[in-house]
């Protein structure tokens, strides 16, 4: 292969080769010219690049500082250094095949002295990534802005006591909101860094939601205002960095913005190490969204089973994607959404070589995953058997339940004349030895 002079990484663009192949810088599962269904597995599965994580990122911990060190980040220029690690992350996009990105204001460009240089480097680099998403035909899947880092928001953004810090995120949001337009973006996400409390002592629950709700009115408002048509979403997290989070799991979020009567804007950003943080799978959480017409986009990643914090590593465990993507595909797909990297490299994998790694690693599985999901409803032996399960509310005084036809006395007179129910297997065991066969054969 002719080596571009200008790369940042020696790794060349990955191809795929196949499950037989032993190439590990090669694709295994995830071909993203194949066509299923009259649609290119690249536009099936949507894959994205965390620029937080994959170009932020260095690998530092509670314990100590950063190990990784790449060789765009020197210069004495903040902004300049950022140009630079944007054109290699556009190398590196383009090589792994990924036809999108994400990103925080913050992680693309540098943060000022003050709110108004802030948002000039933002349009410097802003512009810099219009540039490049035309020259590599990556494209935006969701911008955001970061209210959680900077010390002004150590006690909320929109949720935060003191109104001037509410007002300072309202116009960063204005102004991510404005530099996501510009790039196309097809959503905007809402994660709630710091949007919860640590005690009940110094805080006003109520009028804290209430803010959140108003902030959200606000910014939906102004998108309308300026022509931006992506999808509003709301990425739930119980906890972590706060010890409440306003917004917990699926549930609590589609009840807030139902509450507040939020609910036709929004929809979710599902993260998988997030839902195991709440105690919920993974598939529980999909479920809960697909079933209000909420599910949005993925933020891919995995937790550790033991650890109890959002540990953001690359998911491999194609069993828990496969049954995400049943649930998913059941659910009618993710429209504007796509399944975002939200995941970072260990702090021992200091290699650039372990970036590709990790996100062929990701690709694959979850592409092997959307495979045997469409083997799973295609056999529809799943399916039936859970159809099979409620045949009883499909007649008689089980429609009339569902029908909403029946009353308590009337239900008291056929449980009297019925007697007692016959007991029927929920096979459980059937069922996992059934996706095993799917899964391995
Ligand atoms: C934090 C997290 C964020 C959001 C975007 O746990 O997942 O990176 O995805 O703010
Ligand atoms: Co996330």
């Amino acid at each position: 292969m002719k080596k571009n002079r200008s790369a940042f990484f020696q790794t060349p663009a990955i191809a795929f080769e196949g499950p037989k192949s032993t190439n590990a810088l090669a694709f295994r599962h995830y071909n993203p010219d194949e066509v299923i269904d009259g649609q290119t597995m690249a536009d099936h599965m949507r894959f994205s690049i965390a620029y937080w994580h994959s170009f932020r990122g260095v690998g530092s911990d509670p314990f100590g500082p950063g190990t990784i060190a790449r060789p765009w980040e020197v210069g004495k220029d903040p902004v300049t250094v950022a140009l630079k690690r944007m054109d290699a992350a556009f190398e590196f996009f383009t090589k792994i095949r990924a036809p999108f990105w994400c990103w925080h204001d913050r992680d693309i460009a540098p943060e000022g002295k003050t709110l108004a240089e802030s948002n000039k480097n933002l349009d410097v680099l802003v512009a810099h990534a219009k540039e490049l998403q035309k020259a590599t035909g990556v494209k935006l899947l969701w911008g955001t802005a970061n209210l959680f880092s900077n010390p002004r928001f150590m006690c909320g953004a929109s949720t935060n006591p003191d109104a001037h810090v509410f007002a300072y995120a309202a116009a960063q949001v204005k102004k991510a909101l404005e530099a996501t337009l510009e790039l196309g973006g097809e959503n905007y996400v809402f994660w709630g860094g710091r949007e919860g409390y640590e005690t009940l002592l110094n805080t006003d629950l109520k009028r804290e939601q209430a803010h959140m709700a108003a902030f959200m009115r606000m910014a939906a408002d102004y998108a309308k205002e300026i022509g931006f048509k992506g999808q509003f979403l709301i990425e739930p997290k119980p906890k972590e960095p706060t010890k409440h989070q306003y917004d917990f799991d699926c549930a609590t979020c589609i009840a807030f913005l139902k509450t507040h009567g939020l609910d036709k804007l929004f929809k979710l950003n599902i993260e998988t190490n997030h839902a195991t943080l709440a105690g919920h799978t993974f598939q529980h959480e999909i479920e809960v969204a697909g079933a209000a017409g909420m599910l949005g986009s993925i933020d891919a990643n995995s937790g550790d089973p033991l650890l109890g914090w959002d540990t953001d590593q690359f998911n491999t465990d194609v069993k828990e994607l496969t049954l995400a993507m049943v649930s998913i595909l059941k659910a009618g797909g993710l429209g504007t959404g796509g399944f975002n990297f939200d995941a970072k490299l260990r702090r021992p994998s200091v290699d650039m070589e372990d970036l590709f790694h990790a996100h062929i690693g990701g690709m694959d599985a979850y592409a092997l995953a959307f495979k045997t999901a469409r083997k799973i409803i295609a056999d529809g032996r799943m399916a039936g058997f859970v159809k099979d399960r409620y045949a009883s509310y499909d007649t008689g005084f089980g429609k009339a339940i569902e029908t909403k036809k029946t009353s308590f006395k009337e239900l008291e007179k056929i449980a009297l004349s019925l007697g007692e129910p016959t007991l029927k297997s929920g096979k459980q065991e059937y069922l996992e030895n059934l996706l095993n066969t799917y899964l391995h054969g």
